[in-house]
């Protein structure tokens, strides 16, 4: 899958991308991602990416030519991929939508916004505005991050056991996976359950049914 990333922070990425899964992913290529810096496609000799807004207000916004000309620039990396602007606005992320993208056949370009916001017309570049929570973050990076890995992670090779991200949290809506236990089995007093143990896969099974979590909202 490749993955592009429009920001004004593209370093933010480095220790994400660079490590675990991620890494791994990359270096089965499994996964393709790199960044597009936002500066570069900024205004003038400064480089202008921001603005004052019209009508007044607090702050400034992404200007929309240098996101209109990093998107363009995007799409001539990877024609059919599909845009995802990271906006508090979005639609709330989760885990039946992150399957469903871990199995397109296209390529994914982030946009992330920065500072109090972005002017409205870059909306028209847009296929889907994502949220990743009820809390305001001061950029789309982190945002970004959050959703690549959760994509990423589902793709087939990537997990290795192919079997545990069918199995695991939220796979099913309903249960976020059973208490699990590693050696030792006692430890100072704090002991696992005998029954896991006890190798009866049967009643295993039937233990971790009555003693899955709850989702909690
Ligand atoms: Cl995608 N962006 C920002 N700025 N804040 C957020 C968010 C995204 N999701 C939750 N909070």
């Amino acid at each position: 899958m490749k993955i592009q990333v429009i920001t004004l922070f593209p370093e933010m990425f480095d220790g994400v991308m660079n490590s675990s899964m991620m890494w791994k992913a990359q270096s089965q290529q499994v996964l393709d991602f790199s960044t597009l810096n936002l500066r570069e496609f900024g205004i003038g000799p400064r480089h202008q990416v921001d603005d004052t807004p019209y009508g007044g207000g607090d702050g400034m916004l992404l200007k929309p030519e240098p996101l209109f000309a990093a998107v363009r620039r995007a799409k001539e990396i990877d024609p059919t991929a599909k845009v995802v602007l990271l906006t508090p606005r979005g639609e709330r992320w989760k885990q039946s939508v992150a399957q469903s993208w871990s199995e397109f056949n296209h390529g994914l370009i982030f946009i992330c916004g920065r500072y109090e916001g972005y002017d409205e017309r870059i909306v028209e570049l847009v296929d889907h505005q994502v949220r990743i929570g009820d809390y305001v973050l001061t950029g789309g990076e982190l945002a970004a991050m959050v959703v690549i890995d959760s994509v990423v992670r589902l793709l087939p090779g990537v997990l290795g056991g192919e079997a545990s991200a069918a199995i695991e949290s939220f796979s099913d809506g309903q249960t976020l996976e059973f208490p699990q236990y590693t050696k030792p089995a006692n430890y100072d007093g704090r002991v696992v359950p005998d029954v896991l143990i006890s190798g009866h896969h049967g009643e295993i099974a039937k233990w971790r049914a009555e003693n899955s979590f709850p989702v909690k909202d």
